[in-house]
């Protein structure tokens, strides 16, 4: 009876063990079959394996955020040996300036009054190569600038926002004590393009939502009251999506001051490689228009300048030498 009660005892014990071991064993196989297909991680055993799928599958969403918009792939190098904070802008050639004709009719398009000598001297469209660099993903916030500057200009208050009413000197300053530098007027404009060569970021009309412009929530008699960006003056780095490259902001929210003198005759004869603006000026380059800003003022190719002064629009972003 012993005898039998053992055999009995073995096989239930064999079973059980060999059960444990096939259900152990489907979920693992089924989680790989998961994983490259639909990338469901919804299965209760084997957490470590579970964990590194989920992971990967976070890492893929994020790769996928850098796709544009109209689904162009973004080929900048976030993640892939640029600093903290920064996004690789590809070495290559791309479209700068516009035609004037066409900065005046989309001004005519969101104002009731244009000039067009306004666009001037955001002709004529030509060719220029931009060797690699690092450009920051979003405007410098005021708490960054702070830490490093030691005092906070900004007339709109708060850690988040953009850091405005800062001067040119300061913005080089701070850049310098970062490591880092202003970017070119070249380097800026390419990398607000993000790759794509539309009027804007996003592509070639305004719509509410892609940002921070003089929309219905401004003051201002040249507002566009048929968007709403949600801001009546700056808003916190970021609120906006990303352009191609995955840079926040580079169209609105506040101008940003650019390494170069400007010239408004520049481009008739800037060099075809890495310009750098004129030896010397009297007003420095701002880009990408602001809160306070016409929504034309959105476009990549809008240039401005300005004396070494404090206004509420003006703030910046900093660039770094890539590794040729
Ligand atoms: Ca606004
Ligand atoms: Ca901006």
């Amino acid at each position: 009876m012993q005898k039998y009660f053992s055999i009995i005892v073995s096989t239930f014990l064999l079973t059980f063990i060999f059960s444990a071991f096939s259900w152990g064993a489907v979920p693992l196989t089924a989680l790989a079959v998961k994983s490259s297909s639909t990338g469901s991680h919804s299965f209760g055993p084997a957490p470590q394996v579970l964990k590194e799928v989920y992971s990967d599958r976070i890492l893929w969403e994020g790769e996928k955020k850098r796709i544009t918009l109209a689904g162009q792939e973004n080929t900048s190098g976030e993640g892939i040996g640029a600093p903290e904070g920064m996004i690789l802008i590809p070495a290559g050639d791309y479209i700068s300036g516009l035609d004037p004709n066409v900065g005046y009719e989309e001004c005519k398009k969101y104002a009731k009054s244009c000039e067009k000598e306004w666009y001037l001297h955001e002709g004529p469209e030509h060719e220029v190569w931009v060797d690699a660099f690092y450009m920051d993903k979003y405007e410098v916030t005021q708490i960054e600038f702070e830490k490093v500057i030691r005092k906070n200009p900004s007339k709109h208050k708060g850690d988040n926002l953009p850091v405005e009413r800062v001067l040119w000197n300061e913005s080089q300053e701070y850049c310098e004590k970062v490591g880092k530098r202003l970017p070119t007027e070249a380097e800026w404009e390419k990398a607000a393009k993000g790759g794509r060569d539309t009027l804007y970021p996003w592509g070639n009309e305004v719509v509410s939502g892609m940002a921070n412009f003089c929309d219905v929530n401004c003051k201002a008699y040249f507002k566009a009251e048929q968007f709403d960006d949600g801001f009546k003056g700056t808003a916190p780095v970021g609120s906006y999506p990303p352009n191609g490259y995955g840079l926040h902001d580079m169209a609105g929210n506040v101008w940003e001051w650019v390494s170069d003198w400007f010239d408004k005759n520049y481009y008739k004869n800037a060099p075809r490689k890495n310009p750098k603006g004129p030896p010397k000026g009297m007003k420095k380059g701002l880009r990408g228009g602001s809160w306070g800003n016409n929504a034309s003022a959105m476009r990549s190719s809008t240039r401005s300048w300005a004396h070494n002064n404090r206004v509420s629009r003006r703030g910046f972003r900093c660039a770094l030498d890539a590794p040729s």
